[in-house]
């Protein structure tokens, strides 16, 4: 029998609950479907940097190298500046593994309801594929005069090509594979942002030019907000900066019902490094511990990774069984309008399975 190196990260705030609840459901399903996951729990994030004044442990990225992937739960402290979570550990996870393909799907479920009037299920049925290794979030910047009157902060973004080239031809690449509308939206704000996003502008009409049999369309940030609420249906694969990637990907999320729903994954395509599967919410401090934390975005998440592995009979399995606790609506948490637990909606995938 198989078995899989898993590490995790359950990190802060709830996200050990939905961490938790997605190992669960790991184990059920390689029971179910016969491989072994063998788990390393990492106790890394805030209470591990109260201890050590670090996020984790100086040699975290070449004990997460040995991975064939990793699970991530939420950073972030109420009592730690955010930059500080956020930079000791997701970000340069990211990087290190060059994990460049941040994609983000939303999906209108059955039995789920849109704050958006008139859509039947299905028909909200997108992905975000947002760059993670550099533009807006490139670790490029300073402070001079720190704390005086004159203090200044320069923080810079870096486009590459090689960087724009390789996640819009995985957008591309995607919109081929999945059984959606063969649309590729480009957003940008190149009217602004008159060197970097140009550059992008121009790589997407290049990299657009060998994928004749898929539509497409380029939009500014602003137009793609306002139409991820005006017309969420039009929208198939939608490739963006890592800023523009991370708002926009909330959008969709809300649209389909609820962050509490909203997977990721990290993905490094040319598999030389271990991808990292998160759901797309943070700690959410003011629920933690309680319980009632939406556990299926992590599940969600769980089976993305499952699928990256090439599980793909157990990862339709999950997704399967999720699909039938939304349309039943009987265990559901209060992000969705339930009072369940997250120990409730894990069982009931789990019996599902
Ligand atoms: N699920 C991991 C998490 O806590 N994400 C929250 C967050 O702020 N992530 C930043 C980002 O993805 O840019």
């Amino acid at each position: 029998m198989h078995s899989y190196h898993i590490q995790t990260i359950a990190g802060d705030g709830i996200g050990e609950e939905v961490t938790g609840c997605a190992i669960a459901t790991l184990r059920k399903a390689g029971e179910r479907y016969g491989f072994g996951i063998d788990f390393v729990e990492h106790d890394w994030g805030s209470d591990y940097y109260f201890q050590h004044g670090r996020m984790m442990p100086a040699n975290a990225i070449e004990t997460l190298r040995k991975a064939d992937a990793i699970l991530l739960g939420a950073v972030g402290h109420p009592d730690i500046p955010d930059h500080v979570t956020l930079h000791g550990l997701l970000l340069p996870i990211r990087r290190n593994f060059d994990q460049y393909a941040n994609v983000r799907p939303a999906v209108l479920y059955e039995g789920v309801a849109s704050p958006l009037k008139g859509y039947p299920p299905r028909a909200i049925d997108m992905v975000v594929v947002r760059e993670n290794t550099e533009g807006e979030y490139a670790p490029v910047g300073g402070f001079v005069h720190q704390h005086q009157p004159d203090e200044v902060a320069v923080q810079t973004s870096v486009f590459t090509r090689h960087g724009c080239e390789r996640v819009i031809r995985y957008a591309f690449e995607l919109a081929r594979k999945r059984n959606g509308k063969r649309r590729v939206t480009s957003v940008t704000k190149s009217n602004a942002q008159a060197y970097s996003m140009v550059l992008w502008d121009r790589v997407f009409q290049k990299i657009a030019a060998e994928y004749s049999d898929i539509e497409t369309e380029s939009l500014l940030v602003d137009a793609a907000a306002m139409n991820f609420v005006r017309r969420p249906d039009s929208f198939d694969v939608v490739v963006a900066s890592n800023l523009f990637g991370d708002i926009l990907s909330d959008v969709s999320a809300i649209v389909a019902g609820s962050i509490g729903l909203a997977a990721s994954a990290n993905i490094d395509p040319s598999r030389k490094n271990p991808s990292l599967f998160e759901p797309v919410h943070g700690s959410a401090p003011d629920i933690m511990g309680r319980g009632i934390a939406n556990p299926l975005a992590a599940i969600l998440s769980a089976s993305m990774m499952l699928d990256h592995l090439g599980e793909s009979k157990a990862a339709a399995a999950i997704d399967g069984a999720i699909r039938e606790v939304l349309r039943e609506g009987k265990a559901r948490t209060a992000d969705l309008g339930g009072a369940g637990t997250s120990a409730e909606v894990r069982d009931a995938i789990i019996s599902k399975l």
